[in-house]
């Protein structure tokens, strides 16, 4: 079963109430309640220090419990993000977890037995692997909808810096699945949080926690302890997150406490009620996803100033989870006219491409564009499809700079 035909199955089970976990009544109840998307408020909690490591506002901007990274800051790093400004996304704040202590229990309907745990020096015994690995954010360059196209979502308004490209250390989930007895009656998997209980619009929606189906599971997904040669940072998820290499960051979930497997289809409200299309271009119990889409951002901030009459090297980086990049194109000029941009630097994974181009401006106001082109022919179009949660934001985006 490939994912089109997961999501295709899944909206039908929910539609018609065979949805275990998060159900459409369950969904309408909160919409008569708080209004689908509306006031996401987070939990009393997230008020104290939601986000552990410092946060210079060179290298990061702060939205909230978030945190994005600056673009400019990536100038002149190489492929992998250090962990100093990837980017953070907390629903509440960063919990604190004694590796000694910690355990994951792997249970459900879907084992031919009952709960397994594994303690981390039992992961750390286990065949591990190293991957680049994107985690990106469905939201990430929320904030273009209304900046660009004049639209309103809602949700954190996010520039293009809630991504991250890192060099991910541990053990496969389906050696874990495998080890924990795994029925041939399981179908979905889903791993949850142990940051406290997400509460919206009143809501204690429980820990935080998306499903994907085994497939995914058995194929390339990661339980990870280490990032970039280090041991997790608590603010990306330690002792150990999960990654779903392509998928939306939500289904990487952080300080992962359980995993169930299930011989049911299981639904969350991270892929009922978030996470998920809404709008008038969508069927009313929306549209589920889990891939992010194609983008590219240059590594500078929007408003930079440049000297004017002196060649200027712009530099950038493209990603899609469908594929290495095969082309970008950049445009100084609005988008009147576009030249090719000049692919460099090794790509370990093809997870993202680094680009340069040369720039003697004039002086004055310019805008500059990218749009990437990846292997399977997807594009970056000039208007993002408007969906009410602002997700996917997929257009080339306008970038304004200065020239004196
Ligand atoms: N337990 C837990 N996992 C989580 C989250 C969270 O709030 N709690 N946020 C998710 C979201 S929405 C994203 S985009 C990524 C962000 O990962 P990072 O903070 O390491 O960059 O983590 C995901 N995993
Ligand atoms: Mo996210």
């Amino acid at each position: 079963m490939n994912e089109g035909e997961y999501d295709e199955r899944r909206l039908n089970d929910f539609a018609a109430g065979r949805a275990r976990g998060f159900s459409r009544r369950d969904l309408l109840l909160l919409t008569a309640a708080a209004g689908v998307g509306a006031a996401t408020g987070a939990s009393p909690a997230a008020a104290a220090a939601p986000i552990v490591k410092p946060l210079p506002p060179e290298l990061f901007k702060v939205h909230g419990t978030n945190a994005e990274t600056r673009w400019s800051a990536l100038k002149d790093q190489g492929y992998y993000v250090p962990v100093d400004r990837f980017f953070v996304r907390n629903h509440t704040s960063t919990p604190i977890i004694d590796p000694a202590t910690w355990s994951l229990e792997v249970s459900g309907s879907g084992l031919r037995g009952g709960a397994e745990h594994f303690s981390l020096s039992d992961l750390k015994r286990l065949p591990d692997e190293t991957h680049a690995i994107a985690v990106e954010c469905a939201g990430n360059g929320r904030g273009y909808f209304s900046l660009q196209q004049g639209q309103t979502v809602s949700g954190t308004a996010w520039g293009l810096g809630a991504v991250g490209v890192a060099r991910w250390r541990g053990v496969r989930l389906s050696t874990v699945l495998r080890r924990a007895g795994l029925s041939r009656h399981a179908v979905d998997v889903q791993p949850s949080g142990l940051d406290a209980n997400f509460v919206s619009g009143g809501v204690d929606l429980g820990p935080v926690r998306r499903p994907f189906p085994l497939r995914k599971a058995l194929d390339d997904v990661l339980l990870a302890y280490e990032m970039n040669g280090e041991p997790l940072l608590p603010d990306h998820g330690a002792p150990v997150r999960v990654l779903v290499p392509g998928w939306v960051g939500i289904a990487s979930i952080k300080w992962v406490g359980r995993i169930e497997v299930s011989a049911e289809p299981l639904f969350s409200p991270w892929n009922t009620q978030f996470y998920r299309l809404f709008g008038p271009e969508f069927p009313a119990e929306g549209l589920p996803f889990d891939r992010q889409v194609i983008k590219s951002a240059f590594e500078l901030d929007p408003g930079a100033t440049f000297p004017s009459g002196i060649t200027t090297r712009l530099t950038g980086r493209s990603w899609s989870a469908n594929g290495p990049i095969r082309k970008v194109e950049v445009s100084t000029d609005g988008g009147a006219t576009w030249r090719r941009a000049r692919p460099y630097g090794a790509t370990p994974g093809g997870v993202w491409q680094r680009w340069e181009l040369d720039w003697t401006p004039v002086a004055g106001e310019h805008v500059l564009l990218a749009r990437a082109t990846d292997v399977r022919g997807n594009t970056q179009p000039d208007v993002a499809r408007f969906n009410t949660l602002g997700y996917l934001f997929g257009a080339a985006v306008r970038v304004p700079v200065t020239a004196v």
